[in-house]
């Protein structure tokens, strides 16, 4: 009986910040707990025990986990906690369904840049429609103000607000806009999104005592024909939440949208869609159509509308 209660008295909660084959880093209060997990475990559904129903599942970074402690620093992943949301894409090659790379993902912060690299709004238009498609909520960063000579890029950004989209404004060597940074990152699990070289890796170490990302990584090429596994590391904050350092969009499988489901993922078009003459209306020459109907009203900014055209040429 002895034996029973002090198990059950090292039996804690944590969260997976690393997982690399079977083995996995589990961040239990403030420390790293080394853990294992063995054979597959199969979550409960609707009530049935849990050996008899439900899908097979391995824990992923992100996965809130039950632990049975070992020592100190190590333990075993005895059960995983259902999921709120997960990131994942096909698997194709194994033809094994679906591989989630990161659960309980709340947010996406939208990182640009207003020069090097040149802000373009297009980019954060496609990121926005990839944090729509992952059921992300969207905020959106313009880092390297330093860099601007004038305030015109804040033309650029009107549409946003209006749109009800989060925008904040950051510069890592003038110190500024870091803490409406940090504020949106707290208490929340966010993945960072965006081109390389916008400062994504700057912003979480300035923000992140001792987290020593290295700045201006190069991006890892996959040789043709060769797998390349994709790597996802959570990264506790001291002041609350952890921010995920992620693979591409692509590799998120965020980036799939049909011809003619794009439209849907611009709010702003919404309540044109199902008025348009065709049914089959993708809002560019064909006549009686409600989106270009509203544009021509000034009720859609043209860059976005813009955008739309050119992802669609894209797809
Ligand atoms: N002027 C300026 N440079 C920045 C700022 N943030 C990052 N950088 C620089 O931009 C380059 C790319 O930054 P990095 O963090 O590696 O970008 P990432 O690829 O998005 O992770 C580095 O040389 C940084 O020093 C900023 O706010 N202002
Ligand atoms: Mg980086
Ligand atoms: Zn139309």
């Amino acid at each position: 009986m002895r034996k029973k209660e002090s198990k059950e008295n090292s039996r804690v909660q944590g969260i997976v910040t690393r997982a690399v084959g079977s083995s996995f880093n589990v961040l239990v209060d403030s420390r790293t707990v080394a853990c294992f997990f063995r054979g597959r475990y199969r979550i409960k559904k609707e009530g049935l025990p849990a050996s008899t129903s439900g899908e097979r599942i391995f824990p992923v970074v992100g996965d809130r986990v039950m632990v049975t402690l070992s020592d100190e620093a190590s333990g075993v992943i005895e059960e995983i906690l259902p999921r709120e949301t997960k990131l994942s894409r096909p698997e194709v090659e194994l033809h094994r369904g679906e591989q989630v790379l990161v659960a309980n993902v709340q947010q996406m912060i939208i990182v640009a840049s207003v020069q090097l690299p040149l802000l373009k709004t297009r980019a954060i238009d496609r990121f926005l429609i990839a944090a729509e498609k992952g059921e992300l909520q969207p905020i959106i960063c313009v880092n390297k103000i330093d860099l601007a000579s004038d305030e015109k890029y804040k033309e650029d950004l009107v549409p946003y607000p209006d749109l009800g989209y989060k925008v904040i404004f950051t510069s890592v060597p003038e110190k500024r806009g870091l803490e409406d940074f940090k504020a949106c990152l707290k208490d929340k699990i966010s993945v960072l999104a965006g081109h390389s070289g916008v400062g994504k890796s700057s912003l979480l170490n300035v923000i992140q005592k001792g987290l020593k990302l290295v700045t201006r990584e190069v991006s890892t090429y996959s040789l043709k024909g060769k797998h390349v596994t994709s790597y996802v590391e959570l990264y506790p904050l001291d002041f609350g939440g952890f921010v995920a350092d992620t693979p591409g969009l692509r590799e998120l499988g965020l980036w799939d949208v049909d011809k003619q489901d794009l439209a849907w993922y611009f709010p702003e078009f919404e309540d044109c869609l199902g008025k348009c003459k065709f049914n089959d209306c993708l809002h560019l020459t064909e006549p009686g159509c409600a989106v270009k109907e509203k544009l021509q009203s000034g009720k859609i900014h043209e860059t976005r509308y813009d955008s739309y055209k050119r992802i669609l040429e894209t797809l």
